[in-house]
């Protein structure tokens, strides 16, 4: 059986963000794929925990408890690989960035200008600051009306629905606030530093 599917009608139609459903060069699948380099980290939610490291005044941590308490969203948004396969119309709820942004905002150095994700087990990924800021960027803990299996990033990761999917690290651990851009696993071999699906950003030229 193929990864793909049937193309759908509303592939040619604008998503929620005004962007072309399926971006150019993907192909629309049913499937959701595990993409991990490396072995899937079990983390039990007693032991997780969320850490902004960087250029903070405070190391806060949050606890899965604490994490629950912030603001809480659900999202209807699809997943674009790089490796051409598109997903549409999950359901998602986790905290958005932006909310989880105005907890913290008071304990970020103003010179603050990107995010370096650090996951369990290594992973990194990189973004400015104003691009995770953006109306799209949540950490996820719910898939579907499901706890995100360990497989895809449970207990929590990063999703990124207007940008590859690697940009977007699986079983987050903390937020390092930083005042340079700092390339993370995939942008240091090879892969492009923007990640833009609409302009098919796939490697870095
Ligand atoms: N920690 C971690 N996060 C990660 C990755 C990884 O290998 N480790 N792979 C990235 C890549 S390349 C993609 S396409 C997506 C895949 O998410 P999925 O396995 O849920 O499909 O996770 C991203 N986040
Ligand atoms: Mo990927």
């Amino acid at each position: 059986m193929s990864l793909f599917s049937r193309t759908p009608a509303e592939a040619s139609q604008p998503n929620r963000y005004g962007l072309q459903k399926l971006p150019p060069g993907q192909m629309y699948t049913t499937k959701f794929p595990v993409m991990t380099y490396g072995p899937t980290p079990i983390i039990e939610t007693e032991v997780w925990q969320l850490a902004i490291g960087g250029l903070v005044t405070e190391k806060k941590v949050w606890s899965w408890e604490e994490f629950m308490g912030l603001p809480q969203t659900t999202m209807v948004a699809d997943f674009h690989c790089v490796t051409h396969w598109s997903r549409f119309d999950d359901e998602w709820t986790g905290v958005m960035f932006r909310d989880f942004y105005e907890a913290i905002r008071h304990l970020l150095s103003p010179n603050v200008t990107h995010v370096l994700q650090r996951a369990y087990g290594g992973y990194t990924t990189n973004l400015p600051l104003d691009w995770m800021l953006n109306e799209d960027v949540m950490l996820a803990h719910t898939f579907n009306g499901h706890p995100l299996p360990p497989e895809h990033g449970g207990p929590a990761r990063v999703f990124t629905p207007k940008r590859y999917a690697w940009k977007g690290a699986k079983w987050i651990h903390t937020l390092d606030f930083l005042e340079h851009d700092q390339p993370g696993f995939w942008e240091q071999n090879g892969y492009s530093n923007t990640a833009n699906p609409w302009s098919e950003e796939r490697y870095w030229e």
